[in-house]
């Protein structure tokens, strides 16, 4: 493959110019399971793995090289293993915070144009899981692109309906309607993917995501599973790896998540509820907690009927949320100062 294929810019280039040692190439990352990695350039697509002294640099796991990661290599024995020495900045990127309550991340994956949120409209759907991963990709400088799969399986007044409620939360991004079963809503998948964009499913396992790449491709590129009786996949994607299609995108598919409780850190959240934020300088305290505070603009728009209760619920949820995982790092420091602090 040549680089420019794999979504090579003038960018990455440059950074790499800057980085790589001129014995090194340049590859993009198309697959990681468990720390092994494959990578592809014009030499072909071959196996690798991070040196020693690489992973021993690291401050982050989140730096460890990830799908779509522009990495620096060399092939120290024949040209099929390669090392990979460096990482490139990443332009872009999806990631999501470890369960538990450390404040580490879990990288998805790196350098995406557009991520594809797929839910199903049978089951699945939930428009503050929706807006949990708006915010992940808003923090990772992605464009989101809504899909919901199996329209199949539910009437069109059904579907309008979920396409009001999501419209009704205040999401602005573009929405595609499919069926994998039927085809229809493919054409308009296919159109919004671009010659050397790389493009990323995320969703809930069961919805859909790998069947929606084997039909794009017209082969049975990656493996799908059923879904049981509550309608819940059963983890049939287990690495995420970056495919080629035929018209020149790149798509990446990802397990489906089953804890998408806490995706995202405090800062996202901010783009997808400026009109709280805008709305929040209206209110008469300064701390207004918009709960039953005299003079509170936020409840007044939500009585008048110009904020959605709903999209307000989303946002306290999430701002407690993220107060919660703030609240768990100053813990975690005092702790830790707590352990320096001489006895008396
Ligand atoms: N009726 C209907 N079934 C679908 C549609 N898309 C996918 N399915 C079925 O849903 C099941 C799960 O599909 P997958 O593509 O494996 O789901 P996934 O999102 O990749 O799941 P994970 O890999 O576990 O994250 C399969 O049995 C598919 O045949 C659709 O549009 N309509
Ligand atoms: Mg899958
Ligand atoms: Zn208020």
């Amino acid at each position: 493959m040549e680089l420019i294929e794999l979504g090579m810019d003038q960018w990455f280039k440059d950074h790499a110019h800057e980085l790589c040692q001129p014995e090194q190439r340049i590859a993009r990352v198309t697959a990681v399971d468990r720390g092994q990695c494959i990578v592809s350039n014009e030499v072909g697509e071959v196996p690798a793995k991070a040196t020693g002294a690489f992973m021993s640099s690291l401050q982050l796991t989140t730096d460890m090289p990830c799908v779509g990661d522009w990495v620096c290599v060399d092939y120290p024995s024949s040209s099929n293993f390669a090392s990979i020495h460096t990482v490139l900045p990443r332009k872009s990127f999806l990631r999501r915070k470890s369960a538990g309550k450390s404040l580490k991340f879990q990288m998805i994956a790196a350098n995406i144009d557009v991520v594809f949120i797929v839910q199903s409209c049978h089951f699945d759907f939930n428009v503050s899981r929706l807006e949990r991963y708006l915010l992940m990709a808003n923090e990772g400088h992605v464009e989101p692109i809504l899909i919901l799969t199996k329209k199949d399986l539910v009437s069109a007044e059904a579907l309008a309906h979920l396409i009001e409620k999501i419209r009704g939360a205040g999401i602005q991004a573009r929405i595609l309607a499919i069926s994998n079963v039927t085809g229809s809503g493919l054409g308009q998948v296919k159109e919004v993917m671009r010659l050397g964009k790389t493009y990323c499913l995320v969703g809930s396992s069961g919805v859909g995501k790998s069947t929606l790449i084997n039909q794009l491709t017209g082969h049975d590129i990656v493996k799908t599973g059923s879904v049981s009786t509550s309608g819940e996949g059963r983890h049939t994607t287990v690495r995420r790896q970056l495919i080629l299609l035929e018209q020149g995108a790149m798509l990446v598919d990802t397990p489906g998540m089953r804890e998408v409780g806490i995706l995202v850190a405090s800062e996202g959240m901010d783009d997808n509820f400026d009109d709280i934020q805008q709305l929040s300088s209206g209110c008469r305290f300064t701390n207004c907690g918009h709960t039953n505070e005299p003079g509170c603009a936020v409840l007044a728009a939500i009585e008048d009927g110009h904020l959605q209760s709903e999209h307000f619920q989303n946002y306290t949820k999430l701002k407690a949320e993220s107060a919660l995982n703030e609240m768990s790092y100053v813990d975690k420091r005092k702790k830790a100062n707590k352990a320096h602090l001489p006895h008396h």
